[in-house]
C-alpha cells in the first residue's frame, strides 16, 4: 500500500482480512507541528490502494434527488471555487486494542492503540458545490459517495465498494471534495486523485478514491451502516445502535510506551486531546494513576474538529513504573471517562488511555 516515511505497519497477522493499515507514531510526534505530514498520516483501507489517473478520472453523480444528473472532470473540480481547513480524520476504531488491554474485553477488528487520526490541511471544492451545480432538490434525503477501490469481501461476502450515505443536511453544510492534503495532491494512499472530507465524523464517512456520488429522495443504506459502524453488544439493542457519525472525546501522549525518564528531573510532557463535538476546554494529567490531577497548559491554534495541543511539567521522585493520565473535557462538557462501554466492534473507545513510564534513578 505505499505505506513510507516513519508510519509503523501493524504486525501482519493484524491485517488478515483488513487492507492496509499503519498507525501514526505517537511517540514521533514530538516537534511536529500541528499538521501530520502526509508520509506520517495513518492509513486504513478496507482493501488495498488503487493507483487513479487524474486525466481520466470522473465524478458520476446521479440519483433520483438530482435535476441535473451529470459528472466533472479532475480539471473542472479545480476550477471551482476552492476551500482549504484544517480537519482530523480518526478511525471510528481508534483506541480498540485498549478494550481488551485496559479492559479485559474481547473485540475484533484492526488493534489501534492511539495512531489511528491525523490533522491535515485540506483544499478542495465544498460538496455543497457540486450538489448545486448538479440541481439538488429540495426532497433529497441522502447522499451516498463510492469510492473506486476494489469491492470488500469478508469471509466469503461480497459487500460491494466502499460506500456509506451522508444526510444531506450533512452533505450540504461542511463537506470537502478534496484535492489536496498539506499543500500536495492527495497522495495514492489518502485518496487520489479526491476523497471526501466529513469533518467531526468517523473517519469512514470520508471516503477516498470517489468515483461516483448518489443522491436520493428516499432513505439508502449500504453495509457501512447497517452492518458495519453501529454498535452491536450487551449493552446495545439486538438491531445495533442507529449508525455512527460524530467522535468522541479522546486524548493522547506524545510519548514512546514505556518511555524511560530519570528521577529528580522536571520533563515537559505533551500531548494532544480532540472531541468531534468542538474544542477541548480543557485537559487534566495524572502521574499517580488517577490519585490527583493537574491542569494541563493548552496551546493554540484550537481548530474544529481538530487537536489542542497541551503541556505539563512533571518532576518525578520515585524510580519505579508509572501510570500516566490525560483526561480532556470539550466546550459540551463531555469529559473523558475511565471506562468505555463495550461493543462487540470495539468502536468509539474513549476513556483515559493508561500510558506506562519507567522512571529510573539518574
Ligand atoms: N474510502 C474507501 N474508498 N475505502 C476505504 O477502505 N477507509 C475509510 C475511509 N475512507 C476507506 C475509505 C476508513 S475506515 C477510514 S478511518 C479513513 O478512510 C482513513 O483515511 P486515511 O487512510 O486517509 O487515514
Ligand atoms: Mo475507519
Amino acid at each position: 500500500g505505499g505505506v513510507t516515511g516513519i508510519v509503523k505497519p501493524l504486525p501482519p497477522e493484524t491485517f488478515i482480512g483488513h487492507g492496509t493499515n499503519a498507525e501514526m507514531r505517537w511517540e514521533a510526534m514530538r516537534g511536529v507541528g500541528y499538521h501530520v505530514s502526509n508520509d506520517r498520516f495513518f492509513v486504513r483501507n478496507h482493501t488495498s490502494t488503487p493507483i487513479i489517473d487524474a486525466a481520466t478520472w470522473r465524478l458520476e453523480l446521479h440519483g433520483t434527488g438530482l435535476r441535473n444528473p451529470r459528472s466533472f472532470g479532475y480539471e473542472e473540480l479545480l476550477a471551482l471555487p476552492a476551500v482549504t481547513r484544517d480537519a482530523a480524520i480518526e478511525c471510528a476504531g481508534n483506541g480498540r486494542s485498549f478494550f481488551a488491554t485496559q479492559q479485559g474485553q474481547e473485540i475484533s477488528g484492526t488493534p489501534w492503540r492511539l495512531g489511528g487520526i491525523g490533522v491535515a490541511r485540506w483544499r478542495g471544492v465544498p460538496l455543497a458545490t457540486v450538489l448545486e451545480r448538479a440541481g439538488i432538490t429540495p426532497d433529497a434525503v441522502d447522499v451516498m459517495p463510492r469510492g473506486l477501490d476494489a469491492p470488500y469481501v469478508a469471509d466469503g461476502v461480497d459487500h460491494g465498494r466502499v460506500r456509506r450515505p451522508i444526510p444531506v443536511s450533512k452533505a450540504l453544510k461542511d463537506v470537502i471534495l478534496a484535492y489536496e492534503m498539506n499543500d500536495r495532491p492527495l497522495p495514492p494512499d489518502h485518496g487520489h486523485p479526491v476523497r471526501l472530507i466529513v469533518p467531526s465524523w468517523i473517519g469512514l464517512a470520508s471516503i477516498k478514491w470517489v468515483g461516483d456520488i448518489e443522491v436520493s429522495t428516499s432513505p439508502l443504506t449500504s453495509p457501512w451502516n447497517t452492518e458495519f459502524y453501529r454498535m452491536f453488544g450487551a449493552a446495545y439493542p439486538p438491531e445495533g445502535s442507529p449508525p455512527l457519525t460524530t467522535q468522541g472525546v479522546r486524548s493522547a501522549f506524545e510519548l514512546p510506551w514505556h518511555a524511560t525518564l530519570a528521577a529528580g528531573r522536571p520533563y515537559v510532557l505533551h500531548g494532544r486531546s480532540w472531541s468531534g463535538n468542538g474544542r477541548i476546554a480543557g485537559v487534566e494529567v495524572s502521574f499517580d494513576g488517577g490519585a490527583t490531577w493537574h491542569r494541563a497548559q493548552l496551546r493554540g491554534p484550537h481548530a474544529v474538529p481538530a487537536w489542542t495541543r497541551w503541556h505539563i511539567t512533571w518532576n518525578p521522585q520515585q524510580a519505579g513504573p508509572h501510570t500516566l493520565l490525560a483526561r480532556a473535557t470539550d466546550e459540551t462538557g463531555v469529559v473523558q471517562p475511565a471506562r468505555t462501554t463495550h461493543n462487540d466492534y470495539g468502536y468509539l473507545f474513549d476513556a483515559v488511555v493508561h500510558h506506562p513510564v519507567i522512571v529510573v534513578n539518574g
